[in-house]
This record gives C-alpha cells, sequence and structure tokens, in this order.
C-alpha cells in the first residue's frame, strides 16, 4: 500500500459523494417501511425473525415521526406484538421465542404509538418481569442469558415508566450501578471499567433522566465527549477512532438534547451527512453513504432529523425515542 493508501486507511471518516440528497425524502422513506413490512416472503423479512418486535417498533416509530402511522395495518401489528407475550410477562421477538428486555421495551412502545390501553393486570406483569431482570449490585440482565448491561438498566427503566410502575424495580441501587460505569472521559460504558461508548451514553444519561437524577454527573464533561464524537464529514461515530454511522446522530444527539447541550454539535454539517446516507432510489436510511438503507437506520435518521425542529416531522422525546404525540405530549426533561 502507497503512503497515501495508508494515510487514507488511517483516516476514519468518510468523503460525501457530491451526488448525494441535500434534503429530507420523506415520502420515498415512508414508501420504504411500508414495503418492508408489508412483504412477509423477502430474504430480510424471514432472516430478522429473531428481531422481529424490535424491528416493528423501527418501523412503526419511522412512520409515526413521518406523520403516516395510518398508512400501517394496526390491527394486524397490534395481535401480533399481543402474541408474543409470554407466561413470565414479557415479551420475545416473535411468537414462541424467550422474553428480552429489549423486545419487552419494544412491545410496550409500539403498542403505546397505537394508542392502546396496557391494562393493569398485563402491566403488573410486564413490571415482574422487568423486576426479575434486576440484580443484587443493581444491574440488570437481558434475558434468561444473563449478560449484563446498561442498554437492559435503560430498556427496563423506560419501559416500567411507560407502564406508569416506575417503583417496581430498586431505582437507587439501578443508579448506584450505573455511576460505576461512568467514565472518567465523561462517557459511559456497557459494564464497570469498560470504554465509553456512544450508544451506552445515551443508555446511561436516559436511565438518569427517567429518575431524575442527572445531576450526579458533569454535564459539559459529558456533553464534551459527545460533541468530540462528530467528524470532519460531520458524521458522528460512537466512540473515537471509528467511522461515523447515521444511527449515532440519535445516540449522541438524543442524550445532548437530554442534557440540555444540542448547541454542541455543527448542526449544519451533521444534517449534510444525515441527508446524505439516504437512498433516493429505494428510499430509507443507510449507516454511511452508498451502503444498504434498513428500517434501523431509517427511524434513527429521521428521529435525528426531528430532533433538529424539522417541521416536516412530529416532534420526537429524545429520552423514550417515541413522537410527543404518543406520549401525551409529556416529557419528564
Ligand atoms: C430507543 C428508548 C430506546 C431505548 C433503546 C438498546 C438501547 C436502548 C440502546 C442501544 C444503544 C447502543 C448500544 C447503540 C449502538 C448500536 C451500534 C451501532 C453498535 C455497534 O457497535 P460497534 O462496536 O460499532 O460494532 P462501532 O460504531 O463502535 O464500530
Ligand atoms: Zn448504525
Amino acid at each position: 500500500m502507497s503512503f497515501a493508501g495508508l494515510l487514507d486507511f488511517a483516516r476514519k471518516d468518510i468523503d460525501i459523494p457530491a451526488s448525494s440528497p441535500r434534503n429530507l425524502l420523506k415520502d420515498v422513506h415512508s414508501q420504504f417501511i411500508h414495503q418492508y413490512q408489508a412483504d412477509h416472503n423477502s430474504y430480510m423479512y424471514i432472516m430478522s425473525e429473531h428481531l422481529r418486535v424490535s424491528g416493528i417498533y423501527w418501523c412503526v416509530n419511522a412512520m409515526d415521526l413521518s406523520k403516516d402511522l395510518e398508512k400501517m395495518p394496526s390491527q394486524e401489528i397490534i395481535e401480533y406484538v399481543k402474541t408474543c407475550r409470554n407466561s413470565d410477562g414479557g415479551y420475545g421477538p416473535a411468537p414462541g421465542h424467550d422474553s428480552h428486555i429489549l423486545h419487552t421495551l419494544c412491545a410496550v412502545q409500539t403498542l403505546l404509538i397505537f394508542g392502546e390501553t396496557i391494562d393493569s393486570e398485563t402491566s403488573n406483569e410486564i413490571a415482574s418481569y422487568v423486576k426479575s431482570l434486576q440484580q443484587e449490585d443493581g444491574s440488570f440482565v437481558g434475558d434468561i442469558a444473563g449478560e449484563i448491561d446498561t442498554r437492559f438498566t435503560m430498556c427496563s427503566l423506560a419501559t416500567c415508566h411507560l407502564i406508569n410502575r416506575p417503583n417496581t424495580l430498586n431505582i437507587q441501587k439501578a443508579i448506584e450501578f450505573i455511576m460505576r460505569c461512568y467514565n472518567t472521559d465523561g462517557g459511559f460504558g456497557t459494564r464497570p471499567g469498560s470504554e465509553s461508548h456512544a450508544g451506552q451514553v445515551y443508555c446511561c444519561v436516559g436511565s438518569l433522566a427517567i429518575t431524575g437524577r442527572l445531576e450526579e454527573i458533569n454535564r459539559d464533561r459529558t456533553a464534551e465527549w459527545l460533541a468530540f464524537r462528530q467528524c470532519e464529514s460531520g458524521g458522528l461515530n460512537g466512540r473515537p477512532e471509528k467511522l461515523p454511522d447515521v444511527c449515532y446522530s440519535w445516540w449522541v444527539l438524543a442524550s445532548l438534547a437530554i442534557l440540555g447541550r444540542l448547541d454542541f454539535i455543527d448542526e449544519k454539517k451533521m444534517k449534510r451527512f444525515i441527508f446524505a446516507c439516504q437512498d433516493d432510489e429505494t428510499g430509507g436510511f443507510a449507516d454511511r453513504p452508498g451502503d444498504c438503507a434498513d428500517p434501523f437506520h431509517t427511524v434513527f435518521g429521521i428521529a435525528a432529523l426531528s430532533l433538529f425542529g424539522d417541521e416536516t416531522l412530529e416532534p420526537v422525546d429524545p429520552i423514550f425515542c417515541m413522537t410527543k404525540r404518543s406520549l401525551g405530549k409529556l416529557s419528564i426533561l
């Protein structure tokens, strides 16, 4: 490899192609999402059964943010999500799959986006499932496999908040565990001693916000670590020396919004990167310009643009990643 080639390899950023889209192509994304969820025979659909309920939340939320929720087959989706519920009170990704906190939160979010009432008995059972995941040290496992991760703390606290059962969990211990994952650089990791990662910062800052404990951290220090995620291209990475990816537009920007520091990011450059991740032919957003679009990067790309106040989109809540409309215009910030 030439010296110039080596330099290019070491440079952790991308060039935005001159032909990239420069504004939001909202309608083509609604078509992309609608088609994705309707085509049950596609390779992508069949291969993603293990994350189906999360996928449903990404699609339904993208449509709600795009003011196109009525285009989704609400009854069919609600019935499907309900069949994913297990006798332990949690939800799996598909019928007959074990419960997992990631899918339990996504199931609750999906039902609430459609305006479904979760009755008191169901809420109690969900809360008891979530409680069963909390460990002695305050941390949470995601399922019976027993892995501990700050993602599962955020999902557990968010689920119990959304079903109005916040005191089911040991909040003090949950926060003590989160604070053991707070690093001196201002970021948070998956577990005590783990490297700071923007996804985990979102989970930990979100957990502190849900429990009203943001005063535990130095907001400016965390916001500075987040602001350093912005690359020359305008895109954001998840940690130092990594490539930018459009989903970090959400994880980083939402964290900054929760911290009241959105202005730490160069909005113009960032929007340029987000717009460039759109596929103007198939619709949808990819992680980076020119890659293959998928519902995960589509919802988080759209949600980030909503945080910047795009008027063609519904306003999003930075903690729960749902429209303020579906949360009843309530925010706990
Ligand atoms: C949306 C309310 C709500 C809750 C969700 C599960 C969760 C809570 C958040 C996940 C946050 C997270 C960890 C995001 C990162 C996702 C991602 C792109 C992981 C890839 O990690 P690496 O190490 O990628 O493969 P990098 O970018 O570091 O190379
Ligand atoms: Zn990504």
